[in-house]
């Protein structure tokens, strides 16, 4: 069976918006092949669908992700997580209040929360988080209210404190900074345009899919 740890190897985040070069199905099948551990349905931004055809768009991607064995997560909308029967969720500190979303969410739906700090990270774990996600790592143009970049370094702090909690890291991740971090102790890394953005997404998920396994 597949731990939380296997899942957020190479996390690839994606809304309608993201895929710069075909239809987000199409990104999210070909990202598969490539070898992508989980799928996150962001969709957010200018141009976001919302409604009937952000549900009928997200129960595209589950059935994608459910025929290929990949993790469906769905970040910020409860309902939405509840109504596809996603394997999990992820709230950002802004979005929701972590304990009020696991106890919405069914038994199995994993709960993923974006942190920040010790406390934020004290907080969620009290909340019931399955993982942490931290960052951003480096500069992003994909999150428009992004802070500052941490680094590497903004990783291993949490380690160095004690932190046991499974992480993702977020943030201008492509496969060439990707062993770094894993080094700094993350467990996977997760990204929109280093897979999203790239007119060969199976080439880009399968260079994350090596990153994260060699050893530096
Ligand atoms: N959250 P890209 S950074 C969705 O710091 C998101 O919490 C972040 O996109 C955070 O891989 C980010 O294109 C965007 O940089 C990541």
């Amino acid at each position: 069976m597949k731990t939380i740890n296997d899942i957020l190897k190479v996390y690839f985040i994606a809304g309608t918006t993201d895929a710069r070069h075909m239809p987000l199905p199409d990104c999210l099948e070909r990202a598969i092949e490539g070898g992508i551990t989980c799928f996150q349905y962001r969709e957010k931004g200018p141009g976001a669908l919302t409604g009937d055809e952000k549900t009928k768009m997200g129960r595209t991607l589950r059935d994608i992700c459910q025929k290929r064995g990949i993790p469906f997560v769905v970040n910020d909308d409860v309902a939405l997580a509840v109504a596809l029967e996603a394997d999990g969720i992820h709230v950002g500190q802004e979005d929701m209040n972590a304990s009020d979303v696991k106890s919405r969410i069914p038994d199995g739906c994993f709960l993923g929360v974006s942190v920040h700090s010790f406390k934020e990270a004290e907080a969620a774990k009290d909340a019931g988080a399955d993982y942490f996600g931290i960052g951003p790592v480096y500069p992003t143009g994909s999150k428009a209210d992004a802070k500052d970049a941490i680094g590497p370094a903004g990783i291993r702090i949490y380690r160095d404190a004690g932190i046991k909690m499974p992480v993702v890291a977020i943030g201008g991740i492509t496969p060439e900074n990707t062993p770094g971090i894993m080094k700094a102790g993350a467990d996977g890394v997760s990204m929109i345009s280093a897979i999203a953005g790239q007119e060969d997404p199976k080439a880009a998920a399968r260079a994350f899919q090596h990153a994260t396994t060699v050893r530096t």
